[in-house]
């Protein structure tokens, strides 16, 4: 017998896998969190059935959501991710000597916890010594955190269930008052292609709080459509000012396999229908 997981995109589209079997399984407050064994992308993490991580892509989402704002700060030495308890987004944050402290606000510790048992690929991240992990609601955390960091970074899931908040103009307001001077913000901000109008809210909601907004992409086969951006939001500061090629050159040279230099330049270089969504035409 063959077992398939599906994800059902739209009505009529859809994406499946086919599983060896079901690793992990919890109903939590918040989502329900699996992780499953398949065939051709190796072990899987869904949450509320949609997945968020693959053994074998994980590296292009990670490292496309880390790299572009690190390197786009001079100096980031602290660094906050809200969401993104498996790890990936803070494994990729710590690979740069600049940061001192990395912070890691997840709500659900049963995503934490399903990491930790069962994708090893992130194991680096929980134990250095540089990350702390509060496990609590991003929203509350950030309001307590004025001007506390150089980098910010929404690793969510969509827009649907704990997430919904972390899409709106309050949060963001929020998150703008929680960068030090010439801070920066990234957050993942789903596809085009089928949800445009959740991406062109999106934007026009970071566009009522930031000076600075550009969207960016990267091609991440297991998530929907395979076609997925992120926004880069500052009160100033465009992703490239200051972009140092050198240390580019050495946070590559540490294995990485999608990010490079030349990517952070190109990954803003957007197709004309995902820019005018992104430009709220
Ligand atoms: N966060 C973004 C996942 C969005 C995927 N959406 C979907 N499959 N419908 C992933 C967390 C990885 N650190």
């Amino acid at each position: 017998m063959e077992l398939w997981y599906t994800e059902t995109y739209r009505e009529g589209t859809r994406f499946s896998m086919k599983v060896k079997g079901t690793l992990y399984h919890a109903e939590t407050p918040y989502q329900v969190v699996d992780v499953v064994d398949t065939d051709d992308y190796g072990r899987v993490m869904l949450l509320d059935g949609l997945i968020m991580l693959t053994d074998r892509d994980e590296f292009i989402y990670h490292e496309m959501i880390a790299h572009v704002p690190m390197l786009a700060h001079p100096n980031p030495k602290k660094v906050l991710i809200i969401g993104g308890g498996d790890g990936g987004t803070l494994r990729e944050v710590l690979r740069h000597p600049e940061v001192e402290e990395a912070h890691l606000c997840e709500i659900d510790d049963k995503v934490i916890e399903a990491s930790k048992e069962f994708f090893p690929a992130f194991h680096s991240a929980f134990s250095d010594p540089r990350s702390r992990v509060f496990v609590e609601d991003g929203i509350a955390f950030i309001e307590r955190s004025k001007g506390q960091y150089d980098v910010i970074i929404v690793d969510s899931t969509d827009p649907i269930g704990p997430a919904v908040e972390l899409f709106e103009a309050p949060f963001f307001t929020k998150v703008s008052e929680a960068l030090r001077p010439g801070g920066v913000f990234v957050q993942q901000s789903e596809t085009v292609y089928g949800n445009a109008d959740i991406v062109r809210d999106l934007f026009g909601q970071l566009r009522s709080v930031f000076p600075k907004v550009s969207g960016y992409m990267a091609c991440i086969p297991t998530y929907p459509t395979g076609f997925w951006t992120f926004c880069f939001c500052s009160a100033g500061r465009d992703p490239f000012e200051a972009f140092d090629a050198e240390r580019a050159a050495r946070i590559e040279a540490r294995g990485l396999r999608y990010y490079n230099a030349d990517l952070h330049r190109g990954a803003f270089a957007l197709p004309t229908f995902v820019r005018q969504v992104v430009r709220g035409e």
